[in-house]
């Protein structure tokens, strides 16, 4: 089977703060997760009070809990890859960061994607200036790819990136900070590109516009979609394509669940499979009572 490795479903552990309204955070990445065949595990590390207009409170869960959660899981599951999110403060950068340590100690090489959620769209931040600089200085030197947007980018590198040239410069010198792999995404340019640099080569991945506005929490399903890819064993050039495309589609599906931004519909192939196997209609007994 095409999603398995070694007979196995890979079971991708995402790390992430918590959005009630499901369009980013921990509950995109395991319907993300699910969308490409993985397996589902997370970690909380914030809850956040929010609904589609926007960001109310921030409240991260304490270092102690995280790290019992990280435990409990890796005491009992093998891991495949791991994506991290938001973070929500310094105590649980320092808790990711002995557990990728311990992890790689435990179970060898396995492949982690940083996701480095700075600001939500509103400008909340989801992680103070202090957990910000200990993620420059000691989690990116631990990941295999770090997904920063534009603002994300500027701001882990110390220079404006706005342009395809900065994105190439802020790359590389994310790989220099110590990322293995970097992809600055581009979403938010008129011509979207996202640049992607692997130690050696830098690559342009073209994207096309949509103009829906259903984007809240595409950075997370981005990133989850590049470790379940990696996790059941494409390169990270082709994960990374393979995570545009489907990002793309999932917003082209999108909704919105409330009055303000909408979201990627995480699972849009059981939309556009159901009705393909009843030959291009609902069963009749679908119509009947359910709406
Ligand atoms: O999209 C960034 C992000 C990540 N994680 C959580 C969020 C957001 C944005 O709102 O709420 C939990």
């Amino acid at each position: 089977m095409a999603h398995e490795v070694n007979g196995h479903h890979a079971i991708v552990l995402a790390i992430a703060g918590f959005d009630p309204s499901g369009g980013a955070g921990v509950a995109a990445d395991l319907k993300t997760i699910a969308a490409h065949n993985g397996r589902g595990v997370a970690a909380i590390t914030a809850l956040t009070v929010q609904n589609t207009q926007g960001v109310k409170r921030i409240d991260a869960v304490s270092g102690k809990l995280l790290a019992e959660t990280l435990d409990a899981l890796t005491e009992d599951i093998r891991l495949a890859a791991v994506k991290i999110g938001m973070l929500g403060s310094v105590e649980n950068v320092r808790v990711v960061v002995a557990f990728l340590e311990k992890l790689s100690e435990k179970m060898g090489p396995v492949p982690v994607v940083l996701d480095p959620v700075m600001n939500a769209t509103s400008g909340t931040p989801m992680i103070g200036e202090k957990g910000w600089k200990e993620l420059r200085a000691h989690l990116l030197k631990r990941v295999t790819v770090v997904t920063p947007n534009l603002e994300e980018a500027a701001a882990l590198v110390g220079f404006p990136v706005t342009n395809v040239d900065e994105m190439k410069r802020a790359a590389a010198e994310l790989v220099a900070i110590g990322a293995k792999n970097a992809i600055v995404t581009g979403g938010h340019l008129d011509r979207p590109v996202d640049v992607l640099f692997d130690g050696t080569n830098h690559m342009e991945l073209p994207g096309e516009k949509i103009k829906n506005g259903n984007t809240h929490g595409t950075g997370c399903a981005f990133s989850t979609t590049v470790a379940v890819k990696l996790a059941q064993g494409h390169s990270v050039v082709e994960s990374a394509v393979l995570a545009k495309a489907y990002v793309f589609k999932a917003i082209e599906h999108g909704y919105s669940v409330g009055a303000g931004v909408g979201q990627p519909n995480h699972l849009y192939r059981l939309e556009v499979q159901a009705p393909a196997r009843a030959g291009g209609s609902e069963p009749h007994h679908m119509d009947a009572g359910h709406r």
